[in-house]
């Protein structure tokens, strides 16, 4: 019995550690999330989040996009993610060249032309998407897909 019961202790904690993220993560769907509240520009926030073996944050579906919504609320401040359009203004990528899906933009954005080229998470207008200078300082969120090792 004694056996038993350790060996369902041992199976549990298993499957917990499936859907576990790294220490400083958040889980949600399948990812982790790490919301950085220092502050860096676009290009030093995608270096550090590559240094967490992750990356920043793409937000792919709606549910990813409340999910963001709601920590970035709960935390304040402005938050980069991956989007930006310096390859070739007014087209939008996810770092990793990945086409950018359906979007949150704040109305009228993207704007700024090639003097805005990078996403961010406007604090002050409820953390909808803006083109903003990629050379701005703002915190960060990185993600990485869940169960991964390192
Ligand atoms: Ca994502
Ligand atoms: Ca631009």
């Amino acid at each position: 019995m004694i056996l038993l019961q350790i060996c369902g202790f041992i199976l549990l904690a298993a499957s917990g550690l499936a859907v576990d993220c790294p220490e400083g993560y958040l889980p949600h769907d399948n990812a982790c999330y790490a919301f950085i509240m220092h502050t860096a520009t676009w290009a030093e926030a995608r270096e550090y989040c590559l240094t967490l073996k992750s990356h920043l944050a793409r937000i792919e579906t709606a549910k990813e996009q409340n999910y963001i919504l709601g920590q970035t609320s709960r935390l304040g401040g402005d938050f980069w993610i991956a989007g930006f359009d310096y390859l070739e203004e007014g087209t939008w990528y996810w770092d990793g060249l990945t086409p950018i899906g359906q979007t949150w933009w704040y109305s009228g954005q993207p704007g700024g032309g090639v003097s805005n080229n990078c996403l961010a998470l406007m604090g002050r207008y409820s953390h909808a998407w803006f083109a903003t200078p990629c050379y701005n300082y703002y915190h960060f969120v990185c993600e990485r897909t869940a169960g991964l090792e390192g």
